[in-house]
């Protein structure tokens, strides 16, 4: 990697997760019980039909419970000890696998599947058991516990901070996502426009890919620790 670069914004997404056994959204259809990612993942879906978000949203916790971090995770993790700027490592995942691969500045845009978040209290607390359950909130008692993610049609978390790191970085990567949903989708173009250096480590090209400076093709637990040797 180049000397002169000094601070690194990276993007995760799903793609990351893949070899440590994590559905992706987009790979093999998406689909969850007949249904898109794009209509369970709603404030509309959840008030419609509650039961079936819930269960969808514990089915994908009991699974990340299971899984491990990858080279790939394990790699970031190095490199944000080992590189003299700053790293921060900007995720769309809901699981906690950078995190347990030792990384510490992360941040995740759509949530994490660690908290659950009381519509009655507005207070979020650690989600300890399956939602579908109907546990009572800690804070006020009240059954009324969602996942403590991002759905669709709601604001990303932290985007003040997201657009700060990306005026004080000299490098964008983005890695394992398909470049699909927005706003993240967007911040290579903004990159560009402030003259960053664009990187994209991806199993295949992304929607996203003709905004890159360079694209390297393939898994993201050979690639990403090939970049950062
Ligand atoms: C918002 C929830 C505004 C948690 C998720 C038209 C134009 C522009 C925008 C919109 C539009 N219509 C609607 C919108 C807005 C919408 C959007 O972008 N929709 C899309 C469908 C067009 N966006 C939103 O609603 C966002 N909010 O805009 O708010 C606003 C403004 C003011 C006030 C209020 C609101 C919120 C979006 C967040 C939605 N929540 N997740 C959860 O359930 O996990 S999104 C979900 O999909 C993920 O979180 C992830 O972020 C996203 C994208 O998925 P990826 O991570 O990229 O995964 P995917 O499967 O798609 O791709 C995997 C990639 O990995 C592939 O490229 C594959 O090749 C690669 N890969 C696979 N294996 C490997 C690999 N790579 C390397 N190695 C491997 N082994």
């Amino acid at each position: 990697m180049g000397t002169e670069i000094g601070n690194i914004v990276i993007l995760t997404g799903a793609g990351i997760s893949a070899e440590s056994g994590i559905d992706t959204f987009r790979d093999g259809g998406g689909l969850w019980e007949q249904h898109k990612v794009e209509d369970v993942a709603t404030p509309e879906a959840f008030q419609r039909d509650p039961d079936l978000v819930l269960r969808f949203y514990d089915m994908r916790r009991e699974a990340i419970q299971t899984k491990q971090p990858n080279p790939a995770h394990e790699a970031l993790a190095r490199l944000e000890r080992e590189w003299g700027g700053e790293v921060l490592i900007v995720t769309q995942n809901v699981d906690d696998l950078h995190e347990r691969a030792g990384a510490k500045n992360v941040l995740h845009m759509h949530g994490t599947h660690l908290n659950a978040w009381c519509i009655a209290c507005d207070k979020r607390s650690p989600w300890t058991g399956p939602l579908i359950d109907r546990p009572d909130c800690p804070a006020c008692g009240a059954k009324a516990l969602r996942p403590d993610v991002v759905w669709f049609g709601e604001m990303p978390y932290r985007m003040e901070e997201i657009y700060g790191a990306l005026r004080q970085a000299d490098l964008f990567v983005s890695i394992g996502t398909s470049g699909a949903v927005y706003p993240a989708a967007g911040f290579v173009r903004d990159a560009r426009q402030l003259g960053m250096q664009t990187l994209e480590l991806n199993l295949e090209r992304s929607q996203g890919s003709n905004w890159f400076e360079e694209s390297r093709l393939g898994k993201a637990s050979e690639v990403v620790p090939a970049w950062v040797a």
